[in-house]
């Protein structure tokens, strides 16, 4: 599989113009005080080289889209991570210096294997393969991103959960020192998101380590994330150190949030708007071609697709459901 080396990242003086449909206008103060924080701070001028390992022995896989590839730099630097700050760029500004390594994941709950396991440990019983999916934002914004990571579902087979174990829960590191978003309470730390076991146990869902054929950058959720390509972007948690089988539905980040405006389920659906937005469009970021500040403001409106193009494999996981309220 033929993969562009991506060019690096130059410094930059974007930012982000989707305030009209920000999230933070419901967190207030807390807010206000996060992005205070970032002001007057440089940009570092590029990721360092040496976090730009290449993976290997990536395998293809079937159930990726053709569909033109957002930039490296489009993917890196225009992010959601709010352990690091609520703005898009500060993901990227301010996670340079994480250092996600040694990383550990606990597996817990109703399974028949459970423990501490070393990210490397995690991870090698499993094939890496490259996976180009559509990421939805909530925000109505989407990007197509080569990811590199292993299918959820293997991993899970592999703990043998116990037929009381209904939801697959994850937890984000909390450790405000090396994560200074978390110093705010823009959300409830540790970040929390979770999928029932029919949705984990889905052929779609990944645990990404790479992208674009190398080691997943700090800002895009390094060491480990998923990625739940029919869902909205916030169900897809970064910087994973916990999995745990329960039996109940958790009481994810968002929902705790703003209960009104974040569902459990948060499946990309055109026909249920969020209540302070419409959720039939999407701004495919990047898509006049441009770079720097013009790709970031480009106004190219496209449909959106229900489960996000993704309904051939997974709607049946909701028949009989109502998806206005399993939104
Ligand atoms: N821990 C954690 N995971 C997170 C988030 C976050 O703030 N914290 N943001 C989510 C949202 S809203 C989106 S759209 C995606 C963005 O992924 P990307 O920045 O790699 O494109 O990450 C999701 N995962
Ligand atoms: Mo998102």
């Amino acid at each position: 599989m033929l993969i562009k080396k991506p060019t690096d990242i130059r410094p930059s003086e974007i930012t982000s113009k989707d305030v009209y449909l920000n999230r933070r206008t419901f967190l207030g103060a807390a807010a206000a005080a996060g992005s205070a924080l970032a002001a007057g701070q440089a940009f570092p001028a590029v990721i360092p080289k040496e976090r730009r390992a290449k993976l290997d022995d990536v395998m293809p896989s079937k159930y990726s889209t053709d569909e033109k590839q957002n930039s490296y730099k489009d993917v890196t630097t225009y992010n959601n991570y709010y352990e690091f700050g609520m703005r898009k760029e500060d993901p990227y500004r301010y996670s340079q210096e994480f250092e996600p390594q040694p990383w550990s994941v606990e597996v817990s709950g109703e399974a028949e294997v459970t423990g501490r396991f070393a990210l490397e440990d995690f991870v090698k019983p499993h094939t890496l393969e490259e996976r180009i999916y559509r990421l939805r934002c909530v925000e109505a914004w989407s990007m197509v991103i080569p990811w590199v990571g292993i299918s959820l579902a293997d991993v899970i087979k592999q703990f043998k959960p116990l037929s009381s174990a209904k939801y697959v829960v994850f937890e984000t590191l909390y450790d405000p020192k090396r994560m200074r978003g978390q110093r705010s309470r823009a959300l409830r730390w540790p970040y929390v998101e979770g999928l029932t076991i029919a949705e984990a146990t889905n052929p779609l869902p990944i645990l990404a380590v790479g992208m674009y054929g190398e080691v997943l950058p700090n800002q895009n959720g390094a060491p480990l994330r998923l990625i739940v390509p029919w869902k909205y972007g916030f169900k897809s948690i970064k910087g994973i150190v916990s999995m745990r089988f329960m039996d109940k539905q958790p009481r994810t980040s968002w929902e705790l949030a703003a209960p009104h405006e974040y569902g459990f389920y948060a499946n990309v659906n055109p026909e249920v708007n969020h209540p302070r937005w419409s959720q039939a469009r999407e701004r495919r970021i990047g898509s006049d071609g441009g770079t720097g500040l013009s790709s970031l403001f480009a106004t190219t409106q496209q449909p959106t697709e229900m489960f996000n193009g993704y309904g051939e494999h997974v709607a049946h996981l909701y028949e009989g459901l109502n998806l206005r309220q399993h939104y």
